[in-house]
Parts: C-alpha cells; structure tokens; sequence
C-alpha cells in the first residue's frame, strides 16, 4: 500500500459511519460513477449523488450495476456531514458543491489554480482513471465493485490509449476478483452506441471543417449535444478535434477537445488558454479535454484552430 493508500485508510477508519454524500463532475461518465459506486461500498452510510446528469455510456452502466443517484442539489445539507468528490477538483464542474465542506477529494486530473478545498485530497494524475486510484486504495474489493472499477479503468484509459504496466496490473487483480472476462467489462467499458448517437457523428462529418496546419489535420463542428462523444468518434481520424456545443441559457459555448497520439501539445493547455480568454474555464487530460466560453460558437472554434495552431 502506498502513501495515499496510508491516507486513504486513516480517513476511513475517522469517518467510516460518518453520513456523506458523494459526487463527482457534471455529465458523470463510467469512471466518476464507478468511483462513486466503490467508495460508497466502504462507507455504508453514504449517499451516491450526481451533479446534474449522466452521460449516455454513464447512464446504461448506472442500469447495468443497479444504481439510480439522485441530485446533489436536492440532497439537504443539514441531514449530512459532509461531501466527497471524486474524478474532479473543478469547482465550475460540482456547481452544487458550494456550501458543502467537502471531506475528501480523489482526483486524477491534474492540479491548477482554480480548485476545491478539501480536507484530503488524493490525486495522482498519471493514473488512467480516478477507477484506478480507488482500486489501489480500497482494503477490501467485493465482486460487483471490482466489476465497476474495471469498467471505469476501461472507460477511462479509451482502451488502454493511456496507461502504465500497474494499471493492466490492476485491471487483471480486478477481473479475477469479478470473475468477469474482458468482453463483458469492454461492453460497459465502452457500451456500443445508440443509434442516434451514431446517426449524430455521421451528421456532424459532414457539417465539420476541417483545417490543415503543416501535416496535422483539425476538425471543428458544432453540436446540439452530446459534444464529448463527438470529439472522441471524430478524432479516430482528425489530429485534433474542437465540438462546440452553445448553451444558450448559460450565453456560453462548452467545448470538448481531443487529440491524437500526433500531436505534441496538451490539449488541456489550449482549453485553458481558451477558458482564459473568454471568461470561462478549461482544464481535462493532454489528449480530453474541455472548456467554457463566454462567446458564441463560431467564434470560438476559430480561436480553437488558433491557439492549437500557434503552438504547434
Ligand atoms: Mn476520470
């Protein structure tokens, strides 16, 4: 066991029967619901909350494993004793979080400026998934848990795009405590898509523009939803890929960035860069990543190109 699993397990021999709710960042994907789902397991008086919603592989995981968590903000504060957070330290991510003291934080995102305080925070950002931390730290792993963090780490590695011999490590330590085979983990891992989703990345191939910059190839589209699926179907192709998605209640366009192995620059930088720029906010992983931005769309994208573009 390692240091933060040391933290880990005085945290939770102070406050295993401690009545906490715990969340993670809005749209919540397989590996923050894993995460909520195997912490929750080890604090039998937590409640599993999300921010807003889940996203669409999220939500037919949550199905698959039994689990329906309610709105964070819908939880009264008085009846808990706190929150823990997992898979973020982005405040503009966990809206609902303020007012809440937040005990705990396990995060595999990076560290910057503008984070939640928390009591403890365990971060390790070369883990490939915040799944992947929780499985090193947990003491004890029940069959259905280590199902759902196997997913997370499969989820959240695209595959095992990203990864290190301790994360096959583990996910092998978690197969043979579920009993599961690979195929069963990669169908929740990576759900097969609705075929509106589908639909929805064939229809944005044909709206995208694509720029060319040396030999690197950019695609930009916007969206009506679901803007990270997008990004990560279009960039099986495209160098790097910017979906813009306009939220007009808000007056701000989110967008969801990826790149390929190709590019050099951390595509996290260019969507702080942009979050800077236009009042907003940005932050994820070298090759995810996402922003806000007090703009419109358009304007947006092209800045995108821009600023990928220069530092390229
Ligand atoms: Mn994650």
């Amino acid at each position: 066991m390692n240091e933060l699993g040391d933290k880990f397990l005085s945290f939770l021999s102070a406050n295993r029967n401690r009545r906490m709710a715990i969340v993670s960042h809005m749209n919540a994907d397989v590996d923050a619901l894993s995460s909520i789902y195997a912490l929750h397991s080890v604090f039998p008086n937590s409640e599993m909350a999300i921010e807003d919603r889940m996203d669409v592989p999220g939500k037919m995981f949550a199905d698959r494993i039994g689990i329906s968590p309610r709105k964070l903000s819908s939880l009264k504060k008085e009846d808990y004793d706190g929150l823990i957070v997992v898979d973020t330290s982005a405040p503009q991510l966990v809206k609902s979080a303020e007012g809440w003291p937040i005990l705990l934080i396990i995060d595999h995102h990076r560290e910057n400026d503008h984070m939640l305080k928390a009591g403890l925070v365990l971060r390790n950002s070369s883990a490939a998934a915040t799944a992947e931390m929780i499985a090193e730290i947990l003491p004890e792993i029940k069959p259905e848990v280590a199902f759902a963090l196997a997913c997370g780490i499969v989820s959240d590695s695209a595959r095992f795009k990203g990864g290190h011999l301790s994360t096959f490590k583990m996910l092998v330590s978690l197969m043979e405590k579920c009993g599961k085979d690979y195929p069963e983990i990669l169908q929740y891992g990576e759900p097969e898509p609705t075929s509106e989703l589908k639909e929805l990345v064939l229809k944005s191939v044909k709206k995208m523009r694509i720029t060319r910059h040396g030999n690197y190839l950019i695609a930009t589209v916007k969206v009506r939803e679901h803007e990270s699926y997008v990004a990560s179907a279009l960039s099986e192709f495209a160098d790097a890929v910017f979906v813009a998605r306009w939220k007009r209640a808000d007056g701000e366009t989110k967008i969801s960035a990826r790149a390929r192995k190709s590019v050099p620059v951390p595509i996290n930088e260019v969507m702080m860069q942009l979050g800077n720029e236009f009042h907003g906010a940005g932050g994820g992983h070298a090759k995810a990543a996402g922003s806000s931005a007090k703009a419109k769309p358009e304007i947006v994208l092209k800045r995108c190109v821009e600023i990928l573009s220069g530092r390229l």
